[in-house]
C-alpha cells in the first residue's frame, strides 16, 4: 500500500538520464505505488479510479523518459534535418495503449495491476481521448508523427494545445447537440509544460519603415497587443526502439493576468477582460467545414502557433551561433494544409526585419524551408483571407504578402508576356468579391514543393485546383499517398488478427508492412480462413458489447456488418447510404422480398457534423429517425438494424474498424481527396464498396476487382454530367425503385407523421443534388446486390477479406513518410 524512499537515486550528479524502472512485474508495481504515493498524493486503498490511471500512465512514462531525453541529446548534437510539422490539428486517440504497446509493457502492466487489486482494462478506459482535430487531416498528422518515430527520423510536432477539443457530441430528440469536450478536466498525466520557454506573439497595430546610414530601408512592426504561448511537451514513442521524438503544443497565456487598479475598483469583469480576449486564442478547436468561418479567432490561431513554432525552432532548437543561411539545412516545415501557411511571411520577418537579410536572400531560403500539402479538392476549402482582417492582425505580413505577389507576378509576366488574365488568376490577392488573400497560392509560392494526398487527387490538384502553378513549375508538384499507423490500427485496435497474422508470418509485418503479403497463400486455406472467421467474429462481438454499454445499444450476433464512419459531409454522401437502407426497408414493408430472403444487415454510423453545417445536421437528424423506425418494426424480423452511436472518436474507431465486413467509401468521384478510413477498413479485412475517388483507385489496384465493389460516375463522367446541366428530377422520373425510396423518405413515416421534417433533404435531392446521390443510386444498388450475393458465400467472402489484409501494406505511413523523405524533405 505505501513505499518507502527506499529507491536509490541513482546517479544524482550525471549528465545522462537516470535510469527507468526494472521492466518486471515488481519494479512496475514499486513505480505504480510511487507514482500514486507521491504523485497523487493518496493510499491505494483511498485512490480513485482517476488517481490509478494518473498514476498508471505516470509510471508508464518513467519507462519512456530515458528514450526520450537520449533521443532529443542524440538530435541537439547531430545535424541531421528536422521535420518541423506544422498542423493545427492532431486527433491522438488515447495515449495509455499506445505506450503499452511502445514500451512491451502491456502484460507486465496487467499482471502488475492484479497484484495490486486493480483491472487494467477499467483505468484503460478512464482516459478521456485528446480529441485536437476535426477528421482525416488531424489523425494524419498523428499517424505520421508515429511513423516518423518508428523510423527514427527526427520530428518535432508543432501545433496548438486546444483547451477544448472537437465538441463531444449528443443526440436530442436525434438532432446532434454539441457539448464541450473539456478533455484536461481530470488532469493530463502526459503532457510536460514548460511555462519558462514561453514566447511572446505579437499582433496588430502598424508598420514604420526608415532608411538607415547606407540608404537600406528597413521596416518595423509596431504592434497594438501580445499574448504569450506556452509550450507543452508530449512524448511521440517510436515502436519498441528506443527513439521518442516530441509534440509541441502551445497554449495562450495573456502577458497580464489582470488590471490591478480596475480589480481594485471592483470592475472584476474588465479586469480581466484582455486576459480572456488572449486566453481565447488556444480554447476552442474550430469544427467550422462547409466554409471559413470564425474567421478572426482562427486567424489568430493560426498566427499564434506558428509563430511560436518558428520561433522556438530557430532560438531554442537550433545551436545559439547557428548560421541563418544554413537553415534549409536543418529543417523543412511541412504545411499541414494552409492552416499554417502565415509561416512563410513569418520567416520572411524574420529574417529580414530582425535577422538583417536582404529579401532576395531570405526568400531563397525561405523557400526552402517550407513544404506543402493539400488536402481537398472543395474550393470552397481552400481557405482565403479578406485583405481587411489580415491587414488589421499582421499588418506587416500583409506588407511581405503584398511583396512577395509582386516579384512573383514579374515572374509570371516574363514567362508569359502580355497574358494579362494569366497574371489576375496567379495572383496571391483574389480582387473580387472582396479582396482577399489566397493562402494555397501563397503556398505554393513560398514553399519548394506541393503534394496532393492519392494519385488522383494530385492529378486534379494539379490539372483543376493549381494548373497554372502546375505548367510554370511542373517539378514542384508531386503525390504522396497517404497512410495508416499499423500499429495503432491494426496491432493494437485488432489484438486477435494482429496475432493470427505473426502466427502465420511472423511479427516484423508491424514495421515493414509490406511484408502482409505473405498472407496471400493462406486465403486458400480453409484452416486459416475458419480463424480469420472468429477473429471477426469475436471483433464484432467485441464491438456489440462496447455498443451496449456505451450507448445503450442491442444488435443482433449475427449480421453483416455494413460502416459507414467519416465526417459528416455531403460530398461524402452518407445521404446515399440512406437511401440504400431506406430502399431495403421498402423491400420490406411492401412484401417484395420477405426478411427471411434478405441478407441480414446492421449498419453502423458514425459522424459528427460542423455545428454550424444546416444540411449535415438535418442529415443526422434523419439518419437516427429512420434507424429507430426501422428498429422498432417488428414486421422485418431484425433483418435490418442502425446504429449511429453518438461522439464516434478514435477510441471508438479503434472497437468498429476490425468488427466490419463492409467498408463503406461512397463519395462521389473527384471529391474525397484521399480519404484513410478506406485504409484502416481493408487492412483489418473489410471489403469496401467505393466509387473511383481519392485512395480507393489505389486500393482497388492492389486488392483487385475481384475483391472491391465498384459503383458510380467516373470524375471525368460526374464532370460532363455537371457541364450538360444535371437534372436530379429526370433521375427520379425515370427509376421508379428510386420515386419510392425517395417518396418513403419524404412521407414522414420515419419522422412521427410530420413529412416537412424530412422535406429540407428531400426537397435538396430533387432540386439541387450538388453531389449527385440520385444519378449514382441506381449503381449503388446494383453494387449493393453484389455485396448480398458475395456474402452468401462465406468462404468466398473470407477469401477476399484474407486477401484485402495482404494486398494493403502499402498504406502504411511508414511508407508514407519514406516517400515524403524521397521526394520532399531530403529530395
Ligand atoms: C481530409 N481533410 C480529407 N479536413 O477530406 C481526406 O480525404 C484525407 O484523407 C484527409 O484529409 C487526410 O489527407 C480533412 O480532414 C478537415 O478536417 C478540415 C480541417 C479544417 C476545418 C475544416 C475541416
Amino acid at each position: 500500500n505505501v513505499v518507502g524512499p527506499t529507491m536509490p537515486v541513482r546517479n544524482p550528479v550525471a549528465q545522462g538520464p537516470v535510469n527507468p524502472p526494472a521492466h518486471t512485474v515488481d519494479g512496475f508495481v514499486e513505480a505504480f505505488l510511487r507514482e500514486l504515493n507521491f504523485g497523487q498524493g493518496v493510499l491505494l486503498s483511498r485512490s480513485t479510479v482517476n488517481d490509478q490511471y494518473l498514476a498508471l500512465a505516470r509510471t508508464v512514462q518513467q519507462y519512456l523518459v530515458a528514450g526520450w531525453l537520449e533521443t532529443g541529446a542524440r538530435r541537439r548534437q547531430g545535424d541531421r534535418k528536422i521535420i518541423g510539422y506544422l498542423s493545427a490539428e492532431y486527433l491522438l486517440g488515447r495515449q495509455l495503449d499506445n505506450a503499452l504497446m511502445a514500451t512491451t509493457l502491456g502484460e507486465i502492466a496487467e499482471e502488475a495491476m492484479t497484484q495490486c487489486g486493480l483491472d487494467l482494462a477499467r483505468l484503460r478506459a478512464q482516459e478521456i481521448e485528446p480529441g485536437l482535430g476535426n477528421g482525416g487531416l488531424g489523425r494524419l498528422a498523428a499517424c505520421f508523427v508515429d511513423s516518423l518515430a518508428t523510423l527514427d527520423v527526427p520530428c518535432i510536432g508543432y501545433g496548438i494545445r486546444y483547451e477544448y477539443g472537437i465538441f463531444r457530441q449528443t443526440f436530442v430528440d436525434d438532432r446532434q447537440a454539441e457539448v464541450p469536450d473539456s478533455w484536461l478536466s481530470l488532469g493530463s498525466p502526459w503532457e510536460f509544460p514548460h511555462p519558462e520557454r514561453q514566447v511572446r506573439v505579437a499582433f496588430g497595430g502598424r508598420t514604420e519603415t526608415t532608411t538607415d546610414e547606407q540608404g537600406r530601408e528597413r521596416t518595423t512592426w509596431i504592434p497594438a497587443w501580445d499574448v504569450l504561448g506556452i509550450p507543452y511537451h508530449y512524448m511521440v514513442p517510436g515502436y519498441r526502439n528506443g527513439s521518442v521524438n516530441t509534440l509541441r503544443l502551445w497554449s495562450a497565456k495573456a502577458t497580464q493576468a489582470f488590471d490591478l487598479q480596475i480589480f481594485n475598483s471592483g470592475d472584476y469583469a474588465e479586469a480581466v477582460r484582455s486576459q480572456t480576449f488572449a486566453e481565447n486564442i488556444s480554447k476552442v478547436l474550430y469544427p467550422e467545414d462547409s466554409t471559413p468561418q470564425g474567421k478572426e479567432l482562427r486567424l489568430q490561431q493560426q498566427y499564434f502557433f506558428v509563430a511560436c513554432s518558428l520561433h522556438d525552432f530557430i532560438e531554442n532548437t537550433l545551436p545559439r551561433d547557428f548560421d541563418l543561411r544554413r537553415l534549409p539545412e536543418r529543417i523543412i516545415f511541412q504545411l499541414n494544409d494552409t492552416h499554417p501557411v502565415i509561416g512563410i511571411p513569418e520567416l520572411m520577418r524574420i529574417l529580414v526585419d530582425l535577422k538583417g537579410f536582404e529579401w532576395d536572400e531570405a526568400w531563397d531560403i525561405t523557400r526552402e524551408c517550407f513544404a506543402y500539402t493539400c488536402h481537398t479538392l472543395l474550393p470552397e476549402a481552400l481557405e482565403v483571407w479578406p485583405v481587411e482582417l489580415l491587414g488589421r492582425l499582421l499588418p506587416r505580413h500583409l506588407e511581405i504578402i503584398y511583396r512577395i505577389n509582386d516579384n512573383f507576378l514579374d515572374e509570371v509576366r516574363e514567362a508569359y508576356p502580355g497574358d494579362a488574365d494569366r497574371v489576375r488568376r496567379m495572383s496571391i490577392i483574389a480582387e473580387g468579391p472582396q479582396r482577399a488573400v489566397r493562402m494555397a497560392y501563397l503556398a505554393t509560392i513560398g514553399g519548394s514543393r506541393v503534394n496532393g494526398v492519392a494519385e488522383l487527387q494530385s492529378q486534379l490538384l494539379r490539372e483543376k485546383v493549381l494548373p497554372d502553378f502546375s505548367e510554370l513549375w511542373p517539378d514542384k508538384f508531386t503525390n504522396i499517398t497517404n497512410g495508416v499507423t499499423p500499429r495503432r490500427f491494426l496491432h493494437q485496435a485488432n489484438p486477435l488478427l494482429s496475432t493470427l497474422i505473426t502466427e502465420a508470418i511472423g511479427p516484423s509485418w508491424v514495421t515493414d508492412l509490406e511484408q502482409l503479403r505473405g498472407l496471400e497463400p493462406y486465403a486458400d486455406d480453409a484452416g486459416f480462413r475458419e480463424q480469420f472467421q472468429a477473429v471477426k467474429q469475436a471483433n464484432k462481438e467485441r464491438l456489440y458489447r462496447e455498443l451496449r454499454a456505451r450507448d445503450g445499444l442491442e444488435l443482433p450476433r449475427h449480421a453483416m456488418l455494413d460502416v459507414m464512419v467519416k465526417r459528416l459531409h455531403e460530398y461524402k454522401r452518407q445521404t446515399l447510404k440512406l437511401l440504400h437502407i431506406v430502399s431495403l426497408y421498402d423491400d420490406l414493408i411492401s412484401g417484395d422480398v420477405s426478411p427471411a430472403d434478405m441478407v441480414s444487415r446492421t449498419f453502423v454510423f458514425g459522424a459528427k457534423a460542423a455545428p454550424g453545417y444546416y444540411m449535415a445536421k438535418e442529415i443526422i437528424y434523419l439518419i437516427n429517425s429512420v434507424g429507430r423506425t426501422i428498429n422498432e418494426d417488428k414486421r422485418i424480423e431484425g433483418a435490418l438494424s442502425v446504429a449511429f452511436p453518438a461522439n464516434y472518436n478514435v477510441t471508438l474507431a479503434e472497437k468498429v474498424v476490425p468488427a466490419a465486413d463492409l467498408s463503406e467509401q461512397i463519395s462521389l468521384a473527384g471529391k474525397e481527396a484521399s480519404g484513410t478510413g478506406n485504409m484502416k477498413f481493408a487492412l483489418n479485412g473489410a471489403l469496401t464498396i467505393g466509387t473511383d475517388d481519392g485512395a480507393n483507385v489505389e486500393i482497388r489496384a492492389l486488392v483487385g476487382d475481384d475483391n472491391f465493389f465498384l459503383f458510380g460516375l467516373t470524375e471525368p463522367e460526374a464532370e460532363q454530367l455537371r457541364a450538360d446541366g444535371y437534372d436530379p428530377k429526370a433521375f427520379y422520373r425515370s427509376d421508379e425503385k428510386l420515386r419510392r425510396t425517395l417518396d418513403l423518405l419524404g412521407s414522414g413515416i420515419f419522422t412521427g407523421g410530420d413529412a416537412s421534417a424530412s422535406a429540407p433533404l428531400v426537397q435538396n435531392l430533387l432540386h439541387d443534388d450538388p453531389f449527385m446521390a440520385l444519378a449514382d443510386f441506381r449503381s449503388y444498388l446494383d453494387a449493393q446486390t453484389r455485396v448480398d450475393e458475395a456474402y452468401r458465400d462465406s468462404d468466398a467472402w473470407t477469401r477476399s477479406a484474407i486477401l484485402n489484409v495482404a494486398r494493403t501494406g502499402f498504406f502504411s505511413s511508414d511508407r508514407s513518410m519514406r516517400d515524403y523523405l524521397d521526394r520532399v524533405w531530403l529530395a
